[in-house]
């Protein structure tokens, strides 16, 4: 009979290649190491700290499934998703500076960039020597981004670019960023463009007063006139198509990275449970405290199992973004009713930040609503079930 083991319920170490084992040690070991001891009071400051991108350049974490031609690991999107799931354990933000960088970033330019685009960007993208962002969300096109106002305008021998971008993360410290605009020069279709810092009406001002995602930097992106080359526009995608396909990655590693958090709160109200004595007992020796945890490590194991299965499908070709949308959704929420109630299970230390429950709480109401919001995936899920859009 096979021993139950209560962290790996499931065995899911079992269903990975050595590759992906030693890429999911590699990112554990840095996270534990380098990320926890500073998270708390980063999160505290409202500090981002931009040496965390080349850390994590020099592991080879940024881009991991890029091509290693240009810079990446040339990974399985199963690594991916295990590197999420470790560096969320720790923040929300710093999976989120992870992911912007690789899914959101790296991967257009790899996608649909030219031949010198890739070699301008990627190697500076894997190794954290360059910072990027990717800005969709407007003002007043958040969860409906076909509704942006960005504009490009042909010029001569190039595009000028006018709009407002919002809820940009990492955009205040970005070096490269990939922004969507509807082109007039393309019947108004959208299409994607690679900016630099220092181009002349191109701003990213700072979002402050955050109270979630805190470790990881927030801004907008203003565009005022900027002026660009040909050799900005991103040739190979247009339409919405170009940013959902970003998209569709980041989801991906959200869903595995959400369990990772959910899994940091499972762990720390399991052993506050065994620590903790009230009435003569310990907390965990009470049903109602077991049901708690019995709840939280059957929707980890069988989150955890449905991420596997779609980054499998996903390595294989095989998957579609209504799939992406049941795991990002699912977890995500199921993520945030456990760090909410492993909060409520820590009592009154629960609020304090030495316990980390109530950072991954706060985080995770953001993780909730960026890209694509609970809600939008009901409805993602609900268009491709009735096969009538209900946005
Ligand atoms: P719709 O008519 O559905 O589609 C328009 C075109 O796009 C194509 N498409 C996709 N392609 C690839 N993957 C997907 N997942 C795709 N979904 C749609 C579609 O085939 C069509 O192509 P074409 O060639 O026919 O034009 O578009 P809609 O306007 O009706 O969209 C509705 C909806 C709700 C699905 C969509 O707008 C949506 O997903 N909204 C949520 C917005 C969102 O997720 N924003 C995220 C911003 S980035 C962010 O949050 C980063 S945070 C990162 C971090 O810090 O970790
Ligand atoms: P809205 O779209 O206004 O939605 C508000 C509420 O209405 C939600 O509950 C939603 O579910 C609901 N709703 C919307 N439409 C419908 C509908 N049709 N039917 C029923 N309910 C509906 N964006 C980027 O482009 N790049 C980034 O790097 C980035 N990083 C972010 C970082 C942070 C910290 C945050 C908070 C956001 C970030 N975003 C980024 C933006 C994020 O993607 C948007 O906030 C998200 O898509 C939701 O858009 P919104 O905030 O405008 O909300």
């Amino acid at each position: 009979m096979q021993k139950f083991d209560w962290a790996d319920p499931l065995l899911l170490d079992d269903q990975l290649t050595d590759d992906e084992r030693m890429i999911r040690d590699t990112a554990r070991d840095y996270a534990q190491e380098k990320l926890l001891p500073r998270v708390t009071q980063a999160f505290l400051d409202e500090h981002t700290d931009p040496a965390i991108f080349t850390e994590m350049g020099g592991l080879g974490l940024l881009g991991p499934t890029v091509d290693p031609e240009y810079g990446g690991a040339g990974a399985s999107y199963v690594a991916y998703g295990l590197v999420a799931r470790e560096v969320e354990r720790v923040d929300s933000g710093y999976r989120s500076m992870m992911s912007v960088q690789s899914s959101l970033v790296m991967y257009p330019i790899f996608a649909f960039g030219s031949e010198e685009q890739k070699r301008r960007y990627l190697p500076k993208l894997a190794t954290g020597e360059a910072i990027g962002c990717f800005g969709l969300t407007e003002p007043d096109a958040g969860s409906d981004p076909g509704g942006m106002r960005t504009r490009a305008v042909e010029t001569n021998g190039g595009y000028r670019l006018n709009g407002t971008k919002t809820w940009i993360s990492s955009s205040p410290i970005a070096d490269v960023f990939v922004v969507w605009a509807k082109s007039d020069a393309h019947d108004g279709r959208i299409r994607g463009f690679v900016l630099e810092k220092g181009m002349k009406g191109l701003s990213a001002p700072k979002i402050e007063g955050k109270l979630s995602l805190r470790a990881s930097i927030t801004g907008g992106i203003v565009m005022e006139d900027v002026e660009v080359g040909e050799d900005a526009l991103l040739p190979d995608v247009e339409g919405l198509k170009g940013p959902f396909s970003c998209l569709n990655r980041a989801r991906y590693g959200i869903s595995w990275g959400s369990m990772g958090a959910a899994e940091a709160c499972f762990h720390a109200a399991r052993q506050y449970g065994l620590d903790r004595h009230q009435f003569g007992t310990p907390l965990a020796g009470r049903q109602l405290y077991q049901k708690k945890l019995a709840d939280m490590e059957t929707e980890i194991a069988l989150g955890l199992q449905a991420s596997l299965r779609v980054g499998r499908l996903m390595d294989d070709h095989r998957f579609a973004p209504e799939m992406i949308s049941i795991v990002k959704r699912n977890n995500v929420g199921k993520a945030l009713d456990i760090a909410r109630m492993a909060r409520d299970m820590h009592g009154g230390n629960g609020i304090a930040a030495e316990y980390h429950v109530l950072r991954h709480a706060l985080n995770l109401e953001t993780v909730n609503t960026y890209e694509g919001a609970h809600d939008v995936h009901a409805l993602i899920l609900g268009r491709a079930i009735t096969g009538i859009a209900a946005f």
